[in-house]
């Protein structure tokens, strides 16, 4: 089997490059280690950029979204149970779109359907070759036969735990991390959202965050000690904690049921670099991670598929190659970006270990400066909305 691009992993990037590359005339496959209704069933991220929406739309996958995704303008802040909004437009002139992963995921596979692309699911044993030559090769089993895919370039959009980074030798690859010293418990519930739009809590008692994916369905989310497990919470203990670091107003009106879903996610920043080794590319979680507090990793994805489209496309359309031999360099000063303002927003609005009464009153402090600030609000607005691509 031959193909141009080799595309390892499923996921947001995987497709959206497939995607995108498909309807540009390069030819693709995806392999994909899941079944489909496996990926479908994670739930992650909630909140788009303008330029991942637009991207969605080149790719001719935004159709629903622009329907069903809910646009928007401002985020509420809060400390200390008392909350203030920052208005995204009146701030950077720009808007974010709420609109599930799983939805667009789900989106971008029928988008794929529909223009008859290669997907292949449950593939097991990937395994990447001659990626630093000229004649690369992915190999994997399926239903216990071996195969192999002769290809130009290999994409590794495989996320954090793929083989894709891994084929990149520890001489090579440097791997700049920091693991924070808490998770996150999220709940998805069939109850209309706390507020109609996300609010982001400082309380003493750790962060909390009110998100939502439509108007009968709500996200939220609360920060617990990573030696917590699912198990200890129960619906009732994740109300009643969730409710205590709310502004009152919000608390009071709150709309609670059954968990439809319920979720410990670990926070890390992760950076690997370079994101390109020979012909293999490194797209989105399969080179960084960074903490959910600003809404970035699905987006950073996003911004990573837009450079290496356009240099795929460069390199085949007009036989130039200098912005694939740039990709690494291009993508990594905005996963940095990216990566600063993610780590900002979670040492701003969690509770460390060693927070104490100074670390709190600063935290505290700081969000009273962007609550009488305009350009306090105006840095928080344009990295939220999203840097430009
Ligand atoms: P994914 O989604 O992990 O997809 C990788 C795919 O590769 C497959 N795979 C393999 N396939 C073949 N062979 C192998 N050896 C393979 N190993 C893995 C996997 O099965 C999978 O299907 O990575 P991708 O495509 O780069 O997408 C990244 C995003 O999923 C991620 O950055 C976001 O979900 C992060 N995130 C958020 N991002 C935002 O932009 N806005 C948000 O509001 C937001 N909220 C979140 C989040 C992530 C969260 N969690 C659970 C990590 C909230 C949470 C709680
Ligand atoms: C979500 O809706 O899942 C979500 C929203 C905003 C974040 C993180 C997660 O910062």
């Amino acid at each position: 089997m031959r193909t141009q691009i080799a595309i390892i992993g499923g996921g947001p990037s995987g497709l959206l490059l497939s995607q995108l590359l498909n309807r540009a005339g390069i030819e693709t496959v995806v392999l994909e280690r899941r079944s489909r209704d496996y990926v479908l069933s994670r739930i992650r991220a909630g909140v788009l950029e303008w330029s991942c929406v637009e991207l969605v739309r080149e790719a001719g996958a935004g159709a629903r979204m622009d329907g069903e995704g809910i646009e928007h303008e401002g985020i509420y802040l809060a400390s200390q149970n008392r909350g203030f909004r920052v208005d995204f437009m009146k701030s950077c002139g720009k808007k974010v779109m709420v609109y599930g992963q799983t939805e667009l995921t789900k989106d971008l596979y029928a988008a794929q359907d529909a223009i008859g692309a290669t997907i292949i699911e449950e593939a097991e044993d990937v395994a990447l070759h001659g990626v630093e030559g000229d004649k690369p090769y992915v190999t994997w089993r399926k239903d216990g036969v071996e195969h192999r895919l002769d290809c130009d370039f290999i994409a590794g959009c495989d996320g954090f735990h793929g083989v894709s980074r891994q084929t990149i030798p520890l001489s090579v690859r440097h791997e700049i991390e920091r693991v924070y010293p808490f998770g996150w418990l999220g709940i998805l519930s069939r109850t209309p959202p706390a507020a109609e739009e996300l609010i982001y809590a400082n309380h003493r008692r750790g962060f909390a965050l009110a998100s939502l994916r439509n108007p009968m369905l709500s996200r939220y989310y609360i920060q617990v000690p990573l030696t917590d497990s699912v198990e200890q919470w129960s619906d009732d203990a994740f109300w009643d904690e969730f409710r205590r670091r709310l502004p009152p107003d919000v608390a009071e009106t709150l709309k609670i049921g059954p968990s439809i879903e319920k979720s410990i996610a670990p926070l890390r920043s992760f950076v690997c670099e370079p994101m390109r080794w020979g012909r293999l590319f490194l797209c989105g979680d399969a080179a960084h991670i960074v903490p959910p507090t600003g809404a970035k990793g699905l987006n950073l994805a996003a911004s990573d598929v837009h450079y290496l489209f356009q240099a795929l496309k460069q390199h085949f359309e007009e036989k130039d190659s200098a912005a694939l031999h740039h990709y690494s360099e291009q993508a990594l000063k905005r996963v940095w970006l990216a990566t600063r303002f993610s780590w900002w927003m979670t040492s701003l609005m969690h509770r460390f270990p060693d927070t104490g009464e100074f670390g709190q009153r600063m935290q505290e402090t700081e969000l009273d400066y962007l609550e009488h600030s305009a350009s306090a609000q105006a840095s928080l607005a344009e990295n939220y909305c999203g840097l430009p691509f």
